[in-house]
């Protein structure tokens, strides 16, 4: 018997978002890592649906903004949202493969379509909550959640359709722990729920899974996760460009996504941030790729 909900997966080979190289192969990694078939053991039809083309000729500085690329991030935002909306429209659940976090923005800005009250779970050891004014980098896979809120530079913002994408209220972030000054302020200012590690180590990761669902289930008509893999520890999960030590480690993270599994409430996903370049024998790659096994409902016996 097969699901009856089809898997479409698509590509976004993007490293413009931040400075370290070799994140644009994470796509080709999480699939050499075998994700279509583990979905397809899984009894779901799966559709690959390729890669969205980067445009790396654009990768140049814009004039008046401390924003890297933002032309070629903008125009992959653009299309991706456009991927991830066709395929919603055609009834299958988008999983998006990075790339640097920026692609949050074109994902997001597709889903959106579709809701209109998105939440978002946001797995990561990032706020992703700056704003020109606020980045100590100027990168703006620093930025993504910030600009679905609304906030940021109007040519991100803007990107396919209404803004805000997402309420600060219909947002979980999970993992933190490397949280910018203007993001802490702007995350007491939205009155956004922000599990750090701190509550992860202190509640266990069953209760704020619990929390989480219990949080967003009834406001929500649907969810997003977004899983940076650096939200786990360098040690599970090395091959990531912005390590931080003291991250959720890889048991805890597939039990938060058996718990979403069980829970029914995701309706889209993408995991991003994997370099290959910077992985131990494409260690973090197969973690991604045995973490989206569990999203969609693999089990131990
Ligand atoms: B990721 C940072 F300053 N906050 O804005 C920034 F610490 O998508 C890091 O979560 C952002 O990996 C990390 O550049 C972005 C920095
Ligand atoms: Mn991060
Ligand atoms: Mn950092
Ligand atoms: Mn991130």
């Amino acid at each position: 018997m097969t699901n009856e909900k089809k898997i479409a997966i698509i590509g976004v080979p993007m490293d413009l978002g931040q400075l370290r190289r070799g994140v644009d192969m994470g796509p080709s990694a999480i699939r050499y890592a075998g994700i279509t078939d583990r979905l397809e053991a899984l009894h779901y039809e799966v559709e690959d649906c390729g890669d969205v083309e980067i445009n790396k000729t654009h990768a140049v500085h814009s004039e008046n903004t401390n924003l890297k690329n933002l032309k070629a991030v903008a125009e992959a935002s653009h299309k991706l949202a456009e991927k991830v909306d066709n395929v919603i429209e055609a009834g299958s659940f988008p999983l998006v493969l990075g790339g640097d976090h920026s692609i949050a923005i074109g994902t997001l800005a597709g889903v959106a379509k579709h809701y209109s009250n998105l939440g978002v779970i946001w797995y990561d050891a990032h706020g992703d909550l700056n704003t020109a004014e606020t980045s100590p980098t100027g990168n703006i896979h620093g930025m993504p959640l910030a600009v679905s809120l609304g906030l940021g530079h109007e040519e991100l913002t803007g990107i396919y359709g209404k803004s805000p994408k997402v309420k600060p209220e219909n947002i979980v972030i999970i993992g933190a722990r490397d949280l910018d000054e203007g993001e802490k302020a702007l995350i007491k200012e939205k009155g956004i729920k922000v599990y750090t590690m701190h509550e992860v180590d202190r509640l266990g990761m069953t209760k704020v899974i619990e929390e989480t669902i219990e949080y967003l289930q009834e406001k929500t008509d649907g969810v997003h996760l977004s899983l940076d893999l650096d939200g786990l520890d360098p040690n599970d999960a090395p091959g990531v460009g912005t390590p931080v030590i003291g991250g959720i480690s890889y048991r805890e993270s597939h039990l938060a996504m058996e718990m979403l599994a069980e829970s029914g409430l995701i309706t889209s996903a993408e995991f991003v941030e994997v370099n290959p370049i910077l992985d131990e024998k494409n260690k973090t790659a197969s973690v991604a790729v045995a973490l989206m096994a569990s999203l969609f409902g693999s089990k131990l016996l």
